[in-house]
Formats: structure tokens, C-alpha cells, sequence
């Protein structure tokens, strides 16, 4: 069969002399990234100023998230590094990544994962792909300490969490599609934070293109943490982290100190929202914009509908915002796909009604006719 059926979409092949590969690198894809850069015409609305708010849906990658773009390098150089099997820690999006790129490639993959913490769909992803399930009485911090210390160890497993750069690599070609995409780089950026690597990656990507003169401007990054699991934000290691959005449930983020160099050399900031606000926009989104995201996802676009409210209140995000131009381009990155986690919404949720009578009667009744 022809080769252009093999291999021809995904974040390498788009990407190839961006990214650390070579010609012989294998390149194992699921066809990732490209995703779609949606207009929401009323977050624009909201933000007003003849502002345009797009949304970056990560979650139609491959396996739900925008982990995908990096999983798809983690396990390429892996394979050519001669590896056998890959080793993560996750609040789930990785873990999944890793065990659909580690079954593609013929590896094996082993996810360290806090008890009790996986979202429903996360966990069915690591389960069908034959990871290894290792389940860590801790949480996500323990669970990283854990597999730092197999790093070290020099056990015969590679390592593809992001504390692996090859993670980053891959992740900074969402910022080379925004750029790609809208012809210039956005003014702002706002997205959830949690293990801190995809606003470090997008802030790289941002850069790489501005410097090789393929975007004039740099967007402010803005972070949004869950306030109980801000370290960033207060600036110190959380050690019981609490949210509701268990994929930023992380109390002593990997890429700390990248992230803050991102929100702040960029002019942005990072912010905290609370578990109620993440569940409110999570739930605006999908009933206003046709766009189902997990809670951690929905956390930019809870920050955003906090500042563009009525009497704004204060806060770190506020500055970022304001200093966006009139007409200027806000683009949110909605991270993972909200059938990750039916829970998150079927607990709010009041019960089905009982079933109906199978009779044109009943259902007319039902409609009001
Ligand atoms: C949906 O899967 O850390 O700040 O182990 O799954 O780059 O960590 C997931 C993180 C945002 C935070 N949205 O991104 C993991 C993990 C979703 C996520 C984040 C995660 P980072």
C-alpha cells in the first residue's frame, strides 16, 4: 500500500525539522494534533472590545488529550533508544497516552497511578491497552517521586513523564497549529495548569516561531491552577493537593520553574479558580458552545468568564486580560475530552425520569402537544 497512508498526519510528519528526530528516528503515531481552533463567538461576546476568543479542542486527539502530541516523540525516541518498555506517573491523560503509543510501538508500559483518583474513562484507556496498572497508595506527587527514583535506579524502563523532554518537544506544535492557523500568534493565552508542562511547551513553541519570524507577537500566557491544588500560585510545594479536577490534582508540578519563566517573561499570570467555577464552565461550554470537556479542561475557560463578568473582580488574570488590545485574539485550550470522566457530571446530575409508555400518546404528552 501506498506509504502516504502510514504516518502522514501526525505531529512528527507535521513538524519533522522542529522536533528531535531523524530520518531513521521510527515514528510511532496515532495521527495526533491538527486539532481544531474554534471560534466561540460568545466568550467574544462576553470579552467585548471586537475581541475573537478561539478555542484550541485538544480533547479530539487521538486518545482524549492533548498528551498525545507528546506521547507520540516520548515513545518514538524510545523505540530508537532501543527501550522495551516506558514507565509514568499520571492523574490519567498520560497514562492513557502512554499505554495506546506503548501498544502501538510493540512496547510495554507500565502507570503509576494515585488510588481512587482516576477518572472512569482514563482508567478504562490503561486497562483495554494492556498497561501494567501499578496502583500507588499516595498521590500524583508520590507516584512522580516514585518513578524519579526508578530513573535513577537505572532500572531498564524509560521514563515518559514530562520530566522526559522529548514530552515538551511534542506538546509546543499546539502553539506552531495556533500560529499556523490564525497567521500571527494570539495576544493572550489562557490555560489550566497542573503538572506545569503544557504552558512551559506552548511558551517554547510561541518563542521558536517568533524567532524564526513566523509570528511578530508573543501572547501572554495565563495559568489557572484549581485553588486546592495551587503550588504555583503560593508559590510553595502543596502537600495534600484537593480538586475536583483530578488531572490537576498535583501539589509539586515537574516543570515548576519552566512554567513560571513562561508566565512571566511572557507577561501574563497564573490564577486560580475553584472547583465550582471549573464545574459552572465546564458545564457553559458544552450547553453554549457544543464543547464537552473534562473539568480539569475547563479550567481557562473558567478564568476568562470570572474577569469578562459583570464588576470584574480582582486578580492575577485581570492585568493579562485588560492589556489585550481592542479587536485583539484570546485563544483557550480546552486539554481533554469530557467523556473522560462522566462522573463529573452524572453526580450533579438529577436521575433519568422513569421510562415512558411506548405510545405516541405518552410521547406527545411529554412535548406538550
Ligand atoms: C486534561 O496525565 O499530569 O500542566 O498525569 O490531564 O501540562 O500537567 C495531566 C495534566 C490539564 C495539566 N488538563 O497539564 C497526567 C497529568 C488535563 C490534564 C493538565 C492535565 P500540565
Amino acid at each position: 500500500m501506498d506509504r502516504k497512508f502510514f504516518n502522514d498526519r501526525g505531529v512528527i510528519a507535521r513538524w519533522r525539522e522542529f522536533l528531535p528526530v531523524t530520518a531513521t528516528t521510527p515514528v510511532v503515531s496515532l495521527n495526533e494534533g491538527s486539532t481544531p481552533l474554534i471560534h466561540s463567538p460568545r466568550l467574544s461576546a462576553l470579552v467585548g472590545h471586537g475581541c475573537r476568543v478561539f478555542i484550541k479542542y485538544e480533547g479530539l486527539n487521538p486518545t482524549g488529550s492533548f498528551k498525545d502530541r507528546g506521547m507520540t516523540v516520548a515513545i518514538s525516541k524510545a523505540l530508537e533508544a532501543g527501550a522495551r518498555s516506558v514507565i509514568c506517573a499520571s492523574t490519567g491523560n498520560t497514562s492513557a497516552a502512554a499505554a495506546a503509543y506503548a501498544a502501538r510501538a510493540g512496547m510495554g508500559c507500565y502507570v503509576l497511578l494515585p488510588a481512587g483518583k482516576i477518572a472512569l474513562g482514563k482508567m478504562t484507556q490503561s486497562i483495554v491497552h494492556n498497561a501494567q496498572i501499578i496502583t500507588v497508595d499516595g498521590n500524583f506527587d508520590d507516584a512522580l517521586r516514585l518513578v524519579r527514583e526508578v530513573a535513577e535506579s537505572g532500572a531498564p524502563v524509560a521514563v515518559v513523564n514530562s520530566i522526559n523532554a522529548h514530552r515538551l518537544e511534542g506538546q509546543k506544535t499546539a502553539a506552531f497549529e495556533i500560529i499556523d492557523d490564525l497567521g500571527e500568534a494570539p495576544d493572550a493565552h489562557f490555560l489550566p495548569v497542573g503538572n506545569a508542562g503544557n504552558v512551559s511547551a506552548y511558551w517554547k513553541g510561541y518563542t521558536e516561531f517568533h524567532a524564526l519570524g513566523r509570528s511578530m507577537k508573543l501572547p501572554r500566557m495565563v495559568g489557572f491552577q484549581a485553588a486546592g491544588a495551587a503550588p504555583i500560585f503560593h508559590d510553595r510545594v502543596i502537600d495534600a493537593p484537593e480538586t475536583l479536577a483530578s488531572a490537576i490534582r498535583i501539589g509539586n508540578p515537574a516543570s515548576w520553574k519552566l512554567a513560571t519563566a513562561a508566565m512571566n517573561d511572557s507577561g501574563g499570570a497564573v490564577d486560580i479558580v475553584s472547583d465550582e467555577e471549573i464545574l459552572l464552565a465546564q458545564r457553559w461550554l458544552a450547553a453554549n458552545e457544543g464543547i464537552f470537556v473534562e473539568p480539569a479542561s475547563a479550567a481557562g475557560v473558567a478564568g476568562l468568564l470570572r474577569y469578562t463578568k459583570d464588576g470584574a473582580l480582582e486578580g492575577r488574570a485581570l492585568a493579562p486580560l485588560r492589556a489585550v488590545p481592542d479587536e485583539g485574539v484570546i485563544v483557550i485550550t480546552v486539554t481533554g475530552h469530557g467523556l473522560k470522566d462522566p462522573d463529573a457530571i452524572l453526580k450533579q446530575s438529577i436521575p433519568l425520569a422513569p421510562a415512558i409508555p411506548a405510545t405516541r400518546e405518552a410521547i406527545l404528552g411529554l412535548l406538550g402537544a
